[in-house]
């Protein structure tokens, strides 16, 4: 049992009432399959003794995935950083890849990892995605290739990115970590550039507990991405190329045979948060519920605000503060932006004043709890606690004291 809706700004958790709920209320609490769906292929596992290295299970989610996806391959890898750095690898990125700040840390860190330098571009404040228009201007002699980013499983601007890469002969791959399931332009997420990349990590719409994997239409782009995940072995004793370990066990793969089964149902349910959290906030003065564009295929994974301090009367770490502390794990991704998190920032050559939307965003951005393992009726408080502080905005912000963010 959570309490009541507030009805004082005497009853906030942050000015020493009891919080809204008991128990943290946290976002990315995975979805999860019936227990049978998954013990019953574990099962399986004991009676096979094949635990890993292409086995079956691997082999069917592969084969599901790709088919799901409408693209010729899906090559599953232990995580989505994982299979960045395989990605990048064998595409034999050089110098220096464009990608945007306003990102999972993952996807500069697993450039960084690779030796390559992460230029990092600017974003649309509407879609948080990258500029290609700035993307442009960061072409170098040094860049290789472009690593867009689909945010919150939006799609970024494909078209856009394509015919610049096509322009300027650069690789061209996207971590679509958030968008699977995601279309853009009607078409499903997964096919587009040279090849995508997917996070299968347990907070994810589909996940495999700990998972990721490339697709790609291209046959040999493929098959060198099966070899590089299994130390390049061809056969039992052959290595014919520089390798690492990025399998997939059998494990993973029977959580993603379950989940892929549940899937349809999992988006259904995200869709009527989402669209509880769009009634309740829609039209709340002073915040943007970040929109999903009918026309597309959507997962509706992530539920995101923008806060606008001067109409909201609160600042966006103010109303965190006082959502925490009614136990609302709200979060605000991707805060402070890549480029100010090191190794990058202590890069003397990034240029700050080319990064302003993405600072302002990083600045203003809430992500809210959502899916299958938060209630609707969590939910719809979550929508009418946040309405409550914009309302009463004026009362809150001088009793607030100013501790940190944890
Ligand atoms: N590219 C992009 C754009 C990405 O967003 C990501 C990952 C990647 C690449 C890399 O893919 P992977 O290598 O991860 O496959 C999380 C995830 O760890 C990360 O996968 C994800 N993006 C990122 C957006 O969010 P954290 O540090 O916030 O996650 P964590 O483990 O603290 O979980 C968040 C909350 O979820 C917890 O406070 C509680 C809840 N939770 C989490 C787990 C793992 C549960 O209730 N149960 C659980 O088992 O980064």
């Amino acid at each position: 049992m959570n309490l009541a809706p507030k009805e004082s700004v005497d009853e906030l958790a942050a000015l020493g009432g009891r919080p809204l709920f008991h128990q943290q209320l946290n976002v990315g609490v995975p979805n999860l399959p019936a227990r049978d769906a998954f013990f019953r292929r574990v099962d399986e596992i004991f009676g096979r003794r094949r635990l890993t290295n292409k086995g079956p299970f691997v082999i069917e989610l592969e084969k599901g995935i790709a088919a799901f996806l409408g693209v010729k391959h899906c090559v599953c890898v232990s995580n989505g950083t994982r299979a960045l750095e395989i990605l990048i690898k064998v595409l034999g990125c050089t110098g220096e890849i464009i990608c945007p700040s306003f990102t999972f840390v993952a996807s500069a860190h697993a450039l960084h990892w690779m030796g390559l330098r992460p230029v990092f571009c600017d974003i649309d404040p509407q879609t948080h995605n990258i500029d290609p228009v700035q993307a442009e201007t960061l072409i170098g002699t040094r860049t290789s290739g472009i690593l867009g980013v689909h945010v919150w499983g939006r799609p970024c601007p494909v078209e856009e990115l394509t015919r610049l890469a096509r322009e300027h002969g650069l690789t061209l791959v996207f971590d679509a970590a958030h968008a699977f399931g995601a279309s853009a332009g009607g078409r499903r997420i997964g096919s587009f550039g040279e090849a995508e990349v997917f996070s299968f990590h347990a907070t994810k719409v589909f996940h495999t507990f700990e998972g990721g994997a490339i697709t790609t239409n291209d046959d040999e782009l493929a098959d060198r991405c099966r070899l590089a995940k299994n130390f390049g072995f061809k056969g039992y004793d052959h290595v014919i190329a520089p390798g690492t370990n990025g399998k997939m066990s059998e494990v993973h793969a029977a959580m993603g045979a379950a989940m892929l089964e549940l899937f349809p149902a999992i988006v259904e349910q995200n869709e009527k948060r989402y669209w509880i959290y769009q009634r309740g906030l829609g039209s709340l003065e002073g915040v943007r519920l970040m929109a999903y564009d009918e026309k597309e295929e959507n997962n509706f994974q992530y539920v995101v605000i923008e806060i606008d301090e001067p109409r909201a009367g609160l600042s966006r770490d103010e109303i965190l503060r006082l959502l925490h502390a009614e136990n609302i794990n709200a979060r605000r991704y991707f805060y402070p932006g890549c480029h100010r998190m090191e190794p990058y920032r202590s890069d003397t050559s990034v240029d700050r004043d080319r990064l302003k939307r993405t600072e302002e965003v990083s600045e203003r951005v809430i992500c809210l709890p959502t899916g299958t393992g938060v209630r609707k009726e969590d939910v719809e408080q979550v929508a009418r606690f946040i309405r409550f502080t914009v309302d009463n905005a004026k009362t809150i912000r001088p009793r607030l004291s100013s501790t940190a963010i944890r």
